[in-house]
């Protein structure tokens, strides 16, 4: 009897995993690879219902003989323990970022002859049907909301990027790479107070007001699943903040940040350029313990950002506060800084894991950008946000784009380096 081997990373079966098996059972014993929810969320979707959920529906099929756990994307391991005659998918993966995975089992089955069978994948009008539906879950606030807290205990760092419009969360929630046979997504995004503010052409001194802030999420959050950690700038007054909270938490935000300055906020890149002024401890718990006290689930977090290096208050201070904060309730605790160098980040993750292995570290390498996720995650970090690539590469485009049209008073020598327009009306996802 033949091994014929494929692999399943979805959490609802539809006529085109049915297709696959019936094809499959023609070539021998049907073995099914269910992929690991670690694995699964490098590339696809955040899976809907639990692994164990997972795996019974795979094990429920009729036409499947033994149902085995993938844990990797790429499928060494599995080839290497089962060595099936076939391998067989949907011919979907021909395309895009997910070619590396055919690349991949091609050449494993390459090595003892064995053989690769892609069959045409199904997409029809009730396929797309249940991947609306999916998706529309994944969206919910109550799914969304949990996420980040089930995120940060599957990968050993969260990467967060920029958002700021529809258009930027599409961005963050659809860009798959492939790269050296590595495939990655983005799993959070960041609505930065800066980039916000940018957007509408308006300093980062909390002068958007709320109202307007909660209309970026909810643009990002209509055509988005993936969650959400807000920069609330200082929080406000405490009377405010206990309302941002529960807003926050009604939308299906997962995290906000609160920084512990007061006064007049400025950026913080500008450092002691300008007037800041930090908080007192006392006073920034006071905001803290409010924050938990109103929020209804367990999921929201209300991360503590400490400002000490950048107003080069020093290193004691910065983790004076973090106990602090902590001890107030702060689910997470970001430090910044506006060196070029990670050192003092670095030195601030490695005492304060030494004192605390739990709560996460939260940081934001815009200036130390050298720096990679997996040296971050090394040194204790469990979120690293990209906090305002995306705003600063469109704009040097758009300027520039500008500029030629009135140099040249025609579009012609600019259009070479744009999107093409089938490009850009197909990028929308339309019902
Ligand atoms: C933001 O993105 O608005 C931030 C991070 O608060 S920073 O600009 O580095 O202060
Ligand atoms: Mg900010």
């Amino acid at each position: 009897m033949k091994t014929i081997y494929t692999c399943f990373c979805t959490d609802v079966i539809h006529e085109g995993h049915i297709n696959i098996l019936n094809h499959a059972r023609q070539y021998g014993e049907v073995v099914v690879g269910v992929l690991s929810d670690a694995a699964m969320i490098r590339y696809n979707r955040f899976p809907t219902i639990s692994f164990q959920e997972r795996l019974k529906m795979v094990e429920e099929l009729s036409q499947v003989s033994k149902v085995i756990v993938q844990e990797d994307i790429m499928y060494d391991e599995v080839v290497r323990t089962l060595q099936p005659d076939y391998i067989i998918h949907g011919d979907n993966w021909k395309q895009g970022p997910e070619r590396a995975i055919r690349d991949n089992v091609e050449k494993l089955l390459q090595q003892y002859g064995g053989t690769l069978i892609d069959v045409p994948y199904t997409y029809n009008e009730q396929v797309k049907h249940i991947d609306d539906k999916i998706k529309e879950k994944l969206s919910m606030p109550e799914f969304r909301r949990r996420r980040l807290r089930q995120l940060l205990t599957m990968r050993p760092i969260v990467k967060t990027l920029e958002v700021h419009s529809g258009i930027t969360g599409l961005i963050a929630e659809k860009t798959v790479v492939e790269h050296n046979g590595e495939l990655d997504q983005f799993d959070a995004m960041w609505i930065s107070s800066l980039c916000d503010s940018i957007a509408k052409g308006k300093p980062d001194i909390e002068l958007v007001d709320m109202t307007s802030r909660f209309r970026t999420i909810d643009d990002v959050m209509e055509v988005t699943t993936k969650p959400i950690i807000f920069d609330g700038d200082t929080g406000g007054l405490i009377e405010h903040f206990v309302y941002t909270v529960r807003s926050l938490e009604r939308m299906g935000v997962s995290a906000v940040i609160i920084e512990d300055k007061t006064g007049l906020k400025k950026n913080s890149l500008f450092g002691t350029e300008v007037m800041q002024t930090q908080d007192t401890i006392e006073h920034f718990c006071e905001k803290i313990k409010a924050g938990k006290r109103t929020q209804l689930t367990d999921s929201f977090m209300i991360i503590a950002r400490i400002e000490s290096l950048i107003l080069e208050k020093g290193m004691d201070d910065a983790l004076k506060r973090a106990r602090a904060y902590v001890k107030a309730g702060a689910d997470g605790i970001m430090i910044h800084s506006r060196k070029e160098s990670p050192s003092e980040i670095l030195a601030f993750c490695d005492q304060f894991r030494s004192e605390d292995k739990q709560t996460p570290l939260v940081v934001v390498p815009t200036s130390y950008h050298s720096i990679t996720e997996q040296e971050l995650s090394e040194h204790g970090v469990n979120i690293v946000i990209y906090a305002n690539q995306l705003t600063r590469s469109a704009f040097p485009a758009m300027e520039q784009t500008a500029k030629d049209i009135l140099k040249y008073h025609r579009a012609q020598e600019v259009d070479e380096r744009l999107l093409p327009i089938k490009d850009i009306i197909t990028l929308i996802d339309t019902l």
